[in-house]
């Protein structure tokens, strides 16, 4: 048997696996017949059972007692919900538990990890650079090779059916035009691609029907195509592109060029349409001239006919990518008027409405996706899809919905979410004297995105919303000029929206995606032959060396390959010898065979450190261009003895 956690001294409590395999948790936790069921089910039947039965009893709490809901999670209890957070300007996603607001894990995607060695090790910096563009390789040679800052701003989930299918959580850089996606079974990156043609990639969204598909993704600012200089302070021939990107390839499938910008976007429940938001139809380079026209507009995308232009090669190609003409005038899209800056882009989950918050005007218009068949075919008018536009106060930027006909928009100006009903505001907007707005709560402050529980799929349960808020000014202890941000959870089960909890964040969560805990089913232990680390397992294949028992040291020239496996508390290496300047690669690979027992391995003096998760192999190269000894240690706590976990790098130092 493997050596692991729960041989090793550390507290049985630490284990929620019992020797028969069913999870503790779900004996502790439920009823005598749940946990039979579960144990006859295995662990993984028994978790989802578990999670079925919680949701039915919380469901049936609150039909019975007519009684609130609650946040309260008690020690040891699991939240309901998984929401997928993004971190603005930090690069990473977060998992945060809902209702409970704890933060649960950050997957590294467009930052660097310390603890992690995303960007360190081979295995993250070949998802780093894999999908850059060539001349963004170039451009970063002399740059360490990886942007080491991103943007992330929209967490979405793949769909199948117009619901969360627990594939991939996909999200957008803003600051250096990617988009990366997250694997759901380990909860790591394992794509990230650079659009071309683009500039800063903003609005970004799965499609959702019949699965995903498309990822949508807007460039945001305007930019000369090719931007290689021959076009500079001419903003006439800037442009922006939509991109559809194949999510299972991650490869950019096609673009459509467009007038003005694109901000937000999202896609329809027939798989028919995509649409988003310009604020900068001026083509303007201030903020004075991009909010001087009294209309912006929402461009919809017609994906048949763009499909069928790219089948029929009317498009141009640029940079290796089909880009189709979409401006005014083309049958692949319509410019439907909207004031003033319009910024979100929400479809609702009744699979007909699009909320279109509009940021400098206190409405919200709300289009109707069915007319946009007649719309197409000129049957009607660019404004005739606009169903609604209620007033809901200052500075509109998301609404989100319940599945019950309820939208919830942000005001950012005003500091409030507001809760409005999409028929009254439908039948207000034919003329009836009828006052669509439910409630108006305050939030604290200047919210940006709102998100409910399963809110952006047609399963939308009307449970939680969260608020995004920017500022959090006094609701915390201050700590500095710098403050989190304020990520409020709002209880909408009742009549009334209910502010539950304040939850600090660093900069700066813009979107979260809110799931039900069903619908992931990540693994504890990684499968051997994971595709992450297939190159070092064909190194290793090439050099004669089986990663599961190594213990090598290869030399090839002034390269080194160090091959070892880790059970903890011993690497088995106890030393290796290089000689200074050797290019050295270290692959360790973790053998325990236990549930979250993570090694690690660091460098001292070498700026190395990296994960390495149970069954998983991970690798790193360095040049050895500092003499003497270096002991390496694993730096996560995995055992009794992990101090003494140690090895040393001895290097020699070049003949003088
Ligand atoms: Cu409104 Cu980038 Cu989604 Cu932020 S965007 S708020
Ligand atoms: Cu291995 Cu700590
Ligand atoms: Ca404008």
């Amino acid at each position: 048997m493997t050596k692991g956690k729960d041989d090793t001294g550390h507290p049985e409590t630490g284990s929620d696996t019992s020797s028969s395999g069913v999870k503790r948790r779900t004996l502790i936790g439920h009823t005598a017949k749940a946990a039979a069921l579960a144990g006859a089910t295995g662990a993984a039947g028994g978790a989802g059972l578990a999670a079925f039965t919680r949701q039915a009893l919380g469901q049936q709490r609150q039909q019975q007692g007519g009684r609130p809901q609650t946040n309260e999670v008690r020690p040891g209890d699991l939240d309901e919900y998984v929401g997928f957070s993004s971190s603005g300007q930090t690069g990473e996603v977060r998992i945060i538990a809902i209702p409970s607001m704890r933060e649960l894990m950050r997957i590294p995607v467009f930052n660097r990890c310390s603890a992690t060695g995303w960007g360190l090790t081979n295995e993250s910096r070949k998802i780093l650079t894999e999908g850059l563009l060539p001349e963004t390789r170039d451009f970063l040679k002399t740059r360490g090779g990886i942007y080491l800052n991103g943007d992330a701003h929209h967490p979405h989930m793949s769909f199948t059916d117009g619901t969360y299918d627990g594939r991939y959580v996909f999200i957008n850089d803003k600051a250096n035009c990617r988009v990366a996606r997250i694997r759901c079974d380990i909860m790591k990156c394992d794509k990230i691609i650079e659009v071309p043609n683009a500039s800063d990639i903003h609005g970004m969204r799965p499609q959702k029907f019949p699965r995903t598909g498309y990822i949508f993704a807007n460039s945001e600012h305007i930019i000369p195509i090719p931007n290689d200089g021959k076009v500079l302070d001419d903003p006439k021939n800037y442009w922006s592109v939509f991109t559809a990107i194949d999510g299972d390839t991650m490869k950019v499938a096609w673009q459509v060029l467009v007038d003005g910008n694109l901000d937000n976007c999202d896609a329809d429940y027939q798989g028919k349409y995509a649409f988003s938001t310009c604020y900068n139809s001026e083509k303007a380079v201030t903020t004075a001239e991009m909010t001087s026209a009294e209309q912006d507009w929402v461009v919809i995308f017609n994906i048949a006919r763009i499909e069928q232009a790219v089948k029929d090669k009317d498009y141009k190609e640029m940079q290796g990518v089909p880009v189709v003409d979409g401006r005014h005038g083309s049958k692949y899209t319509r410019y439907v008027p909207i004031s003033n800056n319009p910024h979100g882009c929400n479809t609702a989950p009744d699979g007909i409405h699009v909320a279109i918050a509009g940021k400098l005007s206190p409405t919200v218009s709300l289009l109707d996706v069915r007319k946009f068949d007649d719309l197409f075919n000129d049957k009607i008018k660019p404004r005739d899809v606009v169903v609604a536009e209620p007033e809901v106060g200052l500075g509109p930027l998301h609404t989100a919905f319940d599945g019950k006909g309820n939208a919830y928009t942000t005001t950012f100006i005003d500091s409030q979410m507001v809760k409005w009903d999409m028929e009254k505001a439908k039948r207000a907007f034919k003329g009836e004297k009828i006052d669509p707005i439910l409630q108006k709560l305050d939030v604290h402050y200047q919210p940006g995105h709102d998100h409910t529980s399963m809110g952006e799929t047609k399963e939308a349960d009307g449970r939680w919303l969260i608020s995004l808020n920017k500022f959090s000014k006094d609701r915390f202890l201050n700590v500095g000029p710098l403050k989190p941000e304020n990520d409020q959870l709002i209880d909408i089960s009742g009549k009334e929206m209910k502010l539950v909890h304040d939850g600090p964040s660093f900069a700066e969560p813009h979107d979260i995606c809110i799931m039900h805990r069903s619908k992931i089913n990540p693994i504890s232990i990684y499968k051997r032959n994971d595709p992450m680390w297939a190159d070092a397992t064909a190194q290793a294949a090439k050099d004669g060396v089986k990663l599961e028992e190594a213990a090598n040291v290869i030399r090839d020239g002034n390269k080194v390959r160090v091959y070892m496996h880790s059970i903890a508390p011993n690497y088995s290496l106890e030393k290796f010898t290089v000689k200074q300047g050797d290019e050295v690669t270290v692959y360790v690979t973790n053998m325990d065979d236990v549930e979250d027992l993570t090694h690690g391995f660091t460098i001292v003096g070498y700026g190395i450190a990296m994960e390495i998760g149970p069954q998983a192999t991970a690798s790193v190269t360095f040049t050895a261009d500092r003499p003497g000894v270096h002991w390496w240690y694993c730096q996560w706590f995995c055992h009794a003895l992990h101090m003494e976990m140690s090895g040393r790098m001895l290097v020699e130092p070049k003949a003088a």
